[in-house]
């Protein structure tokens, strides 16, 4: 069911001796270049010595029939994104008291923002909608699908998300009432005792763990994807905030372990690990959308055991994506951000979950971490282990409902001891923050799929050397996402701009195109 090539969206083609086009793929060579350094012990200088790396690397152009499973699909989340791929789908077009409005992707960084591809004869930059790049799936095209521990259909669970207005969901309302989530795994201990009321479509078995794995299975497998008559599914959780799982040796600090202690049902197995395990045992990617370690040492393992995509965690939609972007700014003028002080008070059912300590917890791990790259970065303004003070308050207020209230001040020393005071109040429709997120997600997690590379050892295209994927954990995703994971031992970059550059360089690379290093010497020379 793969669309061919010659029916796909490729809006340009690489002029380049270093690319070949097939029918089904793209295959480049690419000079990967960077600076190693080294200190010299003597004098104590560094040394700076170019370095360049050859890659090959191969694209699928055939666009997949694409699925996505949503656990947590009868949430805000789930509901509005459902929605909006719909309305997408169906063009659709409705009254709001401004007027009219039509579907549309903003805020989906692959659906909604442009890249610059080059130049033109007169040193004009060329722009291409960021979709193009690579032969990405267009999300119209996406099935959705999923399970919720709360039996409402998706036309009542909108309702219930209170997210959207009346005109749009009426034009839904009947196609999104056939749709009803899989019942889901509910152990009570990992999320809110306040969501209890919502948990009455579960499935048997008191921590029957493996035999929820081999249900989550069969649900992508057969209910889902062949059903569907899919070629590829991704699984992304978008379910309530879990607290942390305990980390405990021998039990979930190995693949084995971690199967092991699935097959005994033990208590620190969270539901979203069971979800992450049962997709990587299928061979289907999974993302983390909320902030609870889910991705366990163990789970990492499978993943990488089973070559199959992980990414995570917490989706970075309304204040924290402000945040990184701010910091990066700040810090990166060589002013001293002293402290971050956010607040943030919200009324849906994500703010009911969060009112409890453990779940909090979690989240105010994942919004805490998030400028650590950017301070440690800049040697002038903080010594070794200095931090600015940052502090991050949630409450639970219904009254203001999806629409999130986030209050930040950023304190900060500028030149001759003076200060510098930003605050922000920052109203966050947070489904509607998140739910193109998601779409970009899964969209670029697909993508990721299609992309192989190898280490070029000649100038040989044709040569047999096997091809392999990109490492298990999928940190080209920290764009969209608070805490971003990454291969072990590999460091976090929170800072947002450097985020999208190397999400954008790296789809540049597969094509055989440098990296976009804005020096524009052709407007600065002559
Ligand atoms: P929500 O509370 O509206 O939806 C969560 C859904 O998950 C509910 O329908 C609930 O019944 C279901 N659920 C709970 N446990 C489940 C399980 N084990 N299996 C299947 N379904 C289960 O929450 P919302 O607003 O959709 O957010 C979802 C997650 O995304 C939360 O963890 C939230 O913290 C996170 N998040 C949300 C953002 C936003 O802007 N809305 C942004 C960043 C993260
Ligand atoms: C309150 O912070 C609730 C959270 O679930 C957030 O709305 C969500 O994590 C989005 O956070 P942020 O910081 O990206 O706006």
């Amino acid at each position: 069911s793969y669309e061919s090539p010659s029916s796909s969206r490729e809006l340009f083609t690489v002029n380049s001796p270093n690319v070949v086009y097939r029918d089904d793929e793209v295959l480049s060579k690419y000079t990967y270049r960077t600076t190693t350094v080294t200190k010299d012990a003597s004098t104590g200088q560094y040394i700076a010595t170019p370095t360049e790396t050859r890659y090959d690397f191969r694209v699928d152009r055939r666009i997949p029939k694409v699925g996505v499973m949503l656990v947590g699909w009868g949430g805000n989340n789930g509901t509005t994104v459902t929605a909006g791929l719909l309305a997408n789908r169906r063009g659709l077009v409705w009254d709001t008291r401004e007027g009219p409005r039509a579907a549309n992707y903003y805020g989906s960084l692959v659906m909604g923002s442009t890249m610059k591809l080059g130049i033109d004869a007169e040193h004009r930059d060329v722009n291409i909608p960021l979709h193009n790049v690579l032969p990405m799936v267009h999300p119209n095209d996406l099935m959705v699908g999923g399970w919720d521990i709360s039996n409402m259909n998706l036309a009542e669970a909108m309702d219930r998300a209170a997210v959207l207005q009346p005109t749009l969901k009426m034009q839904l309302k009947k196609e999104m009432a056939q749709m009803v989530p899989l019942p889901s795994i509910y152990y009570p201990d990992f999320i809110a005792s306040n969501q209890s009321g919502r948990a009455n479509h579960v499935l048997p078995g008191d921590r029957a763990c493996m035999a929820h794995v081999d249900q989550i299975r069969k649900d992508i497998r057969s209910d889902f994807k062949s059903a569907n008559n899919l070629d590829k599914v991704v699984v992304l959780w978008t379910a309530n905030t879990e607290r942390y799982a305990d980390i405990v040796a021998g039990i979930n600090d190995t693949a084995d372990n971690l199967l092991e202690a699935i097959t005994q049902g033990h208590k620190e197995i969270a539901p979203s690990t069971i979800f992450a395990v049962a997709s990587i045992l299928e061979k289907t990617p999974f993302i983390n959308g909320s902030p609870q370690n889910t991705f366990v040492p163990g789970a990492i393992d499978l993943a990488q055991k089973h070559g199959v995509f992980i990414g995570g965690d917490d989706f970075k939609s309304g204040q924290t994506k402000m945040k990184s972007a701010l910091v990066e700014f700040l810090i990166n003028a060589g002013i001293k951000l002293v402290s971050i002080a956010s607040y943030n008070h919200l009324g849906n059912n994500d703010g009911r979950n969060l009112s409890e300590q453990k779940q909090f917890r979690s989240k105010e791990i994942s919004k805490s971490n998030v400028v650590d790259d950017m301070v440690e970065a800049n040697t002038i303004l903080y010594k070794e282990g200095e931090h600015p003070d940052h502090t991050v308050v949630i409450k639970y207020m219904p009254a203001v409902g999806d629409d999130k209230r986030a209050l930040d001040e950023y304190y900060a020393e500028i030149f001759l001891g003076g200060h510098q005071t930003i605050s922000i109040f920052n109203v966050c429709e947070d489904s509607l923050l998140a739910s193109p997120l998601i779409i970009d997600l899964v969209l670029i997690t697909e993508m990721m799929t299609r992309i192989q590379w190898r280490s070029s050892s000649s100038n040989d295209l044709e040569s047999t050397i096997p091809y392999e994927s990109f490492h298990s954990v999928l940190s080209i995703l920290s764009y969209m996402l608070k805490a971003p994971l990454t291969p072990p031992g590999t460091p976090v970059v929170n800072a947002l701009g450097k985020q999208r550059a190397a999400l954008i360089n790296i789809f540049r690379a597969c094509v055989g195109l440098e990296p976009e290093s804005d020096l524009a010497l052709e407007h600065r020379l002559f």
